[in-house]
């Protein structure tokens, strides 16, 4: 028997399929296809009808190479979500997070919410893009999706109705809305209603490793397969990546690597006080009732967003063409801060780069390569300022760090990351949320009796590679003009 995870990412979605022998996991790319949001007139949004037709597409290829399921699970990045009627019915496509709507919103709900109490209800960091930022923009705009919508779900919750008829909001996904109380472990009703958004919408929790459904029948017919139990997993591709960790104790930190970089450290309970508010960390939730204490680094966004700038002026470079062209260019000469708002939207990177470079006194990057060296040093040192803070918030120390993701396919920035963090980092597995979602599934039908267990054997079963920091000075000078660049 063999098991199936639906992994979506901001750029590209994939079907793996999983096997478990006596003591490793084996997982098989079944299907890959890509998530190009569309963009609209003045609007980006998803194209969730497409994702749906290529979940179908896996479950085809599983049929075809004559797999018998045990269950399947979705999951996808957070805090985006669809609207639907009283019929069930998904009212127009999802919006993208980085579509310009949530503009300014956050401050304005500030006007009437201070940020203190929302963080004290939620636990959760401030993006302007958060689902609650989302609502409020729709809502300021007279949305006439709002008059008819009935229902909420976030995108995975949306997709597996799709497959199941069945709506449930699960647990780690619904956390990142900012509208969901760890307390009370419940949606923040009161929050909710203070927002004027109904509170109907928001029905009953799902956790990780609950059976949420079955293939709906329709869906059998048209795709003439058997009736697949459909599981609930940490549906928020972050929750699923941090519980593929290969951690050998508690006390871990890690890097999630891919369009975002998720950087932090799983606990017990969230850490909800001033200092975690004034760092802007947030609590998300994870697997078997774990938290998430991270902060969001844009991450490889802004590499992939220069890229297809490149290409528009007429050529697409190949990543390690890139990468190679960085390590040609010289060291240090100028930096960013990845998390200025200004690298948030689309648009054309390294321009904003250079303007960002000339507004703080510095050279801009001319080259390709001075670019790709400036986002991979910049994040590298983003990488090694938010480690320390989480050293401080936990109050641990940690003797390394763990990457997961695409991302860690960029040799050079695992190394860069070792180097500017002093520490060992230990990159891998690469397909990390496609990997802790068919963990949860595991743990769920008893084959792996609990998280540890599915970390030890995701550790025996994948490359792990170990990157020894180098060239401490230069990195420790470095890092001193990088704060005085940032202002951090
Ligand atoms: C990463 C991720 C991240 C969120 C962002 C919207 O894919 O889920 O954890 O903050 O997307």
């Amino acid at each position: 028997m063999s098991i199936l995870a639906f992994d979506l990412g901001a750029s590209s979605g994939r079907a793996m399929l999983g096997r478990l022998t006596d003591t490793k996991m084996e997982v098989e790319e079944l299907h890959r296809f890509g998530n190009d949001p569309v963009q609209v007139g003045d609007r980006l949004h998803w194209d969730i009808l497409r994702l749906y037709y290529e979940i179908k597409q896996g479950l085809l290829k599983a049929k075809h190479q004559g797999e018998t399921l045990q269950s399947i699970g979705i999951d996808s990045w957070a805090v985006d979500f669809g609207l639907l009627n009283s019929q069930g019915e998904l009212l127009g496509n999802p919006y993208h997070y980085r579509d310009s709507h949530t503009k300014g919103k956050m401050e304005e709900v500030f006007a009437d919410i201070p940020a203190a109490e929302i963080f004290a209800r939620t636990g959760i960091q401030f993006l302007p893009f958060n689902t609650i930022y989302q609502l409020y923009a729709l809502q300021h705009a007279k949305s006439p999706l709002l008059r008819e919508a009935d229902r909420f779900l976030m995108i995975p919750d949306l997709l597996r109705y799709f497959l199941t008829g069945e709506m449930h909001h699960e647990f780690s996904n619904a956390t990142t809305t900012q509208l969901y109380n760890p307390k009370q472990q419940d949606w923040d009703r009161e929050l909710i209603q203070k927002l004027r958004f109904p509170v109907s919408w928001f029905g009953s929790i799902v956790y990780p490793g609950t059976q949420v459904g079955q293939i709906r029948a329709s869906l059998r017919d048209e795709l003439a397969i058997p009736a697949i139990p459909v599981m609930a997993v940490a549906e928020h591709d972050t929750g699923s990546a941090v519980a593929a960790v290969p951690a050998m104790n508690k006390s871990f930190a890690y890097l999630s690597c891919g369009t975002w970089s998720l950087m932090g450290t799983e606990l017990d309970e969230p850490v909800i006080n001033e200092h975690a508010l004034r760092l802007n960390f947030t609590n998300e939730g994870g697997i078997h009732g774990s938290y998430r204490l991270l902060k969001n680094i844009m991450g490889l966004w802004i590499l992939q967003e220069s890229r297809r700038a490149w290409e528009r002026n007429g050529r697409r470079y190949e990543f390690a063409e890139l990468v190679h062209m960085a390590i040609q260019a010289p060291a240090f000469t100028a930096f960013i801060d990845p998390d200025d708002p200004m690298f948030l939207h689309p648009g054309d990177m390294p321009a904003q780069i250079r303007a960002y470079c000339l507004q703080t006194g510095q050279q801009a990057p001319e080259s390709l390569g001075a670019t790709v060296r400036c986002i991979l040093e910049s994040l590298a040192m983003k990488y090694r300022y938010t480690f320390h803070l989480t050293e401080q918030l936990a109050q641990k120390s940690f003797e390394g760090l763990h990457m997961v993701g695409g991302g860690i396919h960029n040799k050079l920035l695992c190394q860069w990351t070792s180097n500017a963090i002093g520490k060992p980092v230990w990159a891998g597995p690469a397909e990390g949320s496609a990997i802790g979602n068919l963990a949860v599934q595991w743990i769920a039908s008893g084959e792996l009796s609990d998280i540890w267990e599915a970390r030890n054997v995701i550790r025996d079963s994948f490359q792990v590679d170990t990157y020894e920091p180098r060239h401490a000075d230069e990195w420790d000078q470095a890092y001193e003009h990088f704060l005085q660049i940032t202002r951090l």
